[in-house]
């Protein structure tokens, strides 16, 4: 389904490059005056432009050569051959985009003659770049190229896997940054393709992988992602990580500086936008302000996949529904080897934050339920069971608080492949971030277009903790972030936001 999309609105103008939007942004300004509040609608004119040009896009994996890694780039492949196979039960299967947003999903575009809405997938609102057409590269800790990691992922069927592997048995992941301290003791047997010298050299060597991969395979743009192992914390301190020259003073000299930050680094100074997909703080505040100050994006943190994403809708039922979650209780287990990495606890500990602090938004937002500072119990567990190897099993629990003293609990059960959960969100985030550095934005009047902040926060929808830029609000909820996207990608186009009022349908 490629159907093209053109706008007919005097608003809308479509050049030889660009697509130019004018734009009334409605927002509404609340203030209050002792018990009464004043609500004041304000409208700011905006001229939204869109490049059309789609760039030949590379991405480059950290941890290229883990169960996500291989998942998503063998994905790709799949896609891009057109592969069929058949299933352990006999089924015949044919590569698809299942779980990416862009891909998989649709977006009502308006109301047909006879009324009926139309829907198109959603990566055809805006020019996009098709995943099939990335090209991918990574580095990895083990040096087991990319056929063998996949079998040792044991993600795909095997029949799958066969046709894939001469394919991908070439690839092989370029040496990385390896500091034991930061990941699980247990991973250190799979460390045999590590960089040596200093800090400051692996980040000439990080950075010298970036342009070379940039120059070999002839791609107009890299992105990096972080798809390693989760890292414990690291410590923020004054003088050490709090600036950008702190930062980069540090990491002459040595001293507390995790992989994934040398990594952000490394790309941000290469202009490459660089998105971490696990919980870790790899955003110091002084990789932010290096960021900010260079103009490139960054966002994360922490694929939101399965039972965290499963979270960020149920609460928002509950709560908007004007029911009381008292407890969450989250347990899972998993025996891959991101579920060995998180049974070490520090690196447990950044996953448990993660997971943890995504309903606080919905709690927030309505104190008819919830006191000042009032929250529900939520408790996170994970367990390491080798046994179930990719295939996570979540269990969840949710108590309510219902009507005149009543009780809800609803109990959950969900069984799957983790890393087929993660894989779709890796790529959307990817394509979103492409996307975002193709569009600008201009008050009408003023000269000059801007883009979007540095953090890029509409990656909300993709992550579990959502960075955003300060003093922005934080949404976890899971319709709001979609809206999020659809709305601004709607805006870029000068249609007015997704309002599901159905008016017209309503009156006599
Ligand atoms: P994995 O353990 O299979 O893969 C991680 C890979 O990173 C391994 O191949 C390892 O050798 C490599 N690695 C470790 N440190 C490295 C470094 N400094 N430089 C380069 N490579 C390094 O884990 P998986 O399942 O692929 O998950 C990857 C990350 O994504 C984990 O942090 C996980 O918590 C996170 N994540 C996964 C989700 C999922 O649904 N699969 C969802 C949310 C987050
Ligand atoms: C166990 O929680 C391992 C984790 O890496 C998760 O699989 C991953 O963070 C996905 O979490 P969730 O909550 O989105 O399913």
């Amino acid at each position: 389904m490629t159907e093209n999309i053109r706008v007919n609105s005097p608003n809308v103008k479509y050049t030889e490059t660009h697509i130019e939007a004018e734009y009334r942004y409605h927002t509404t300004a609340v203030c209050r005056d002792g018990d009464t509040l004043e609500v004041t609608p304000t409208v700011t004119e905006l001229v939204l432009r869109t490049e059309r040009c789609v760039p030949r896009l590379g991405v480059m994996l950290v941890g290229w050569g883990g169960n996500n890694g291989t998942t998503v780039t063998a994905a790709v492949l799949a896609n891009r051959l057109g592969l069929r196979w058949r299933t352990k039960t006999g089924e015949q299967v044919e590569a698809n985009y299942f779980g990416s947003l862009f891909q998989s999903s649709t977006v009502c575009l308006g109301a047909g003659p006879d009324g009926e809405e139309i829907h198109v997938p959603f990566r055809n609102l805006l020019p996009m770049v098709h995943p099939d057409d990335i090209v991918f590269d990574g580095w990895d800790i083990s040096s087991m190229d990319l056929g063998s990691a996949m079998e040792r992922a044991e993600v795909l069927d095997w029949s799958l896997q066969e046709k894939l592997r001469p394919h991908m048995s070439h690839l092989r992941p370029r040496a990385s940054i390896f500091y034991p301290d930061f990941i699980a003791e247990n991973q250190a047997s799979r460390a045999n393709n590590v960089l040596t010298g200093t800090m400051a050299e692996q980040l000439g060597q990080i950075r010298a992988d970036i342009q070379d991969f940039r120059q070999t395979s002839g791609v107009d743009k890299v992105i990096v992602l972080w798809t390693a192992n989760t890292e414990r914390f690291c410590d923020i301190t004054p003088g050490v990580n709090d600036t950008a020259e702190n930062l980069l003073a540090t990491i002459q000299s040595g001293g507390e500086v995790s992989p994934s930050t040398l990594f952000a680094v490394a790309s941000i100074l290469e202009g490459c936008a660089y998105i971490n997909g696990s919980p870790q703080n790899t955003f110091v505040p002084g990789a932010i302000e290096l960021a900010v100050e260079r103009n490139v994006f960054i966002g994360g943190d922490d694929f939101k996949s399965g039972q965290t994403k499963v979270k960020s809708v149920l609460v928002d039922f509950l709560i908007s529904a004007g029911i009381k979650p008292t407890s969450i209780v989250s347990y899972n287990h998993l025996g891959n080897n991101d579920g060995k990495n998180l049974s070490a606890p520090q690196q447990f500990r950044s996953k448990e934050i993660s997971k943890s602090n995504v309903v606080d938004d919905m709690v927030k937002s309505n104190p008819v339920l919830y006191r000042k500072g009032e929250k529900p119990d939520h408790c996170v567990v994970i367990k390491y069971v080798p046994n179930v190897g990719d295939s996570k099993r979540a269990m969840d629990e949710y108590t309510s608080a219902i009507m005149m003293g009543g009780t809800n609990t609803i109990v959950m059960h969900n069984t799957c492949e983790d890393s087929l959960l993660a894989s779709p969100i890796i790529l959307d985030l990817v394509l979103l971030t492409e996307l975002c550095q193709r569009v600008s934005v201009r008050p009408q009047g003023s000269e000059t277009y801007q883009s979007f902040h540095s953090v890029l926060a509409i990656l909300s929808f993709l992550c579990k903790a959502p960075l955003i830029p300060p003093g922005a609000p934080l949404v976890n909820a899971f319709f709001r972030q979609r809206a999020c996207i659809e709305n601004i990608m709607r805006a870029c186009l000068g249609l007015p936001p997704q309002n599901h009022m159905h008016l017209e349908h309503k009156l006599q």
